[in-house]
């Protein structure tokens, strides 16, 4: 089948490195795409070299749609439906202009609300086109559209950290706001009195000053981004793609949501908190609890030094792990968005446009 994939990028790696990830593992079952995107920059660095000739990255912003040749896609998906005027090029229009009996997905914002399971599939049609959007929750219930995890290499599956008690890499990919300081000047304390903590600041995170216990790390294409996180002990992860390759490599994780400014990633926060701590031990849970919220700079002012939370949570990285791992299998194990997208498709007979009661 031939896909189009439509991704506006509205800042960080987040929405190209989704859009990818999920052109990529199509590709792999033997699709084609074109993937339409406004930010070559991006692409560059999370897709250096071109590796599969099924996958093209297409520069919407530099083609006229009206006189480009383009091959008709049996099944447009538009990631986290940014059509909306954020986004300076309306591509999707186009798109709808030429292709209005393709059937269009729109895959929307991971999120573990539990109202995502009665929109997941919901329709919409544009008043004024008629054009139909059928809405696509991803979510780690099977009433939801599950993750992507089909790409995920199975020679990491079930690998456990490597470092003793007093030894620990820790990966940091944060949001500048995050208290990245008070956490490396707690690991310089430790490291002084015995340990060995060491700090991987990935993204644009500032440089480490001298004596500090941490290295910046190159950016790595993202073919390579699951064998870097599984290099470290305990991965600091962001946003949404890299949120949920940390739990797929099952190690222990700090997860700084990506901030909105209605403050609804607070509730966001919490509700997946709840989902993935069921298991965990009281005071192993508090600590983790009180490291994802001064990580988030979430609660009441003035906020705790993040330092002491995160040396809270130290003794309970053994439980950490061992439960990193069961929720690691239990994804591997649950829904997975992409044969949810195919599966989908594969009921649109003949296009939800030609439905009569739509
Ligand atoms: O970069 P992010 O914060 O992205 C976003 C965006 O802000 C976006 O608007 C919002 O929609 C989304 O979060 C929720 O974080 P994220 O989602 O983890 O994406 C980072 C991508 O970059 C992910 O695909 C992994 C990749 N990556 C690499 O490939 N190599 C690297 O070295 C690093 C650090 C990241």
């Amino acid at each position: 089948m031939h896909i189009g994939i439509v991704c506006k990028v509205i800042d960080n790696f987040g929405d190209a490195g989704f859009s990818l990830r999920l052109a990529k593992a199509l590709v792999a079952m033997g699709h084609s795409v074109d993937l339409f995107h406004d930010e070559p920059t991006t692409f560059q660095a999370l897709y250096p070299r071109h590796e599969n000739n099924k996958l093209s990255l297409i520069d919407a912003t530099g083609i006229d749609f009206e006189i480009q040749r383009l091959k008709t896609p049996e099944l447009i998906l538009e990631p986290f439906g940014t059509s909306s005027e954020q986004t300076k090029f309306r591509f999707d229009s186009a798109l709808k202009r030429l292709f209005p009996e393709t059937p269009w997905l729109l895959i929307d914002y991971l999120s573990s609300e539990s109202w995502v399971e009665s929109f997941h599939l919901s329709n919409s049609a544009d008043p004024s086109t008629g054009h139909v959007t059928t809405f696509f929750y991803p979510g780690f219930t099977d009433k939801t559209g599950g993750l992507i995890h089909c790409d995920y290499p199975t020679h990491l599956i079930g690998k456990r950290a490597a470092s003793d008690a007093t030894s620990l890499n820790i990966f940091v990919f944060a949001y500048p706001n995050a208290p990245i300081r008070e956490l490396i000047d707690s690991c310089n304390a430790m490291n002084t009195r015995g340990s060995d903590l060491q700090i991987g600041l990935a993204g644009n995170a500032a440089a480490p000053e001298q004596g500090d216990c941490a290295n910046a790390i190159p950016f790595v294409a993202q073919s390579g981004f699951d064998e870097l996180l599984a290099t470290y002990d305990v991965l600091f992860v962001r946003g949404e793609d890299s949120f949920v390759r940390a739990q797929l490599a099952g190690k222990p994780f700090i997860w700084q949501i990506y901030p909105t400014e209605d403050n609804a990633h607070a509730e966001k926060l919490a509700c997946f908190f709840d989902l993935y701590s069921t298991g965990l031990g009281a005071d192993c849970k508090l600590a983790l609890w009180n490291c994802w919220l001064g990580w988030n700079g979430i609660g009441s002012e003035p906020m705790p030094d993040f330092g002491k939370s995160w040396i809270a949570l130290l003794p309970h990285l053994p439980e950490l792990q061992t439960h990193a791992l069961k929720w690691q299998s239990r994804l591997l194990n649950g829904r997975e968005l992409v044969k949810e997208v195919l599966t989908w498709r594969s009921l649109q007979t003949p296009t939800l446009n030609e439905k009569p009661d739509l």
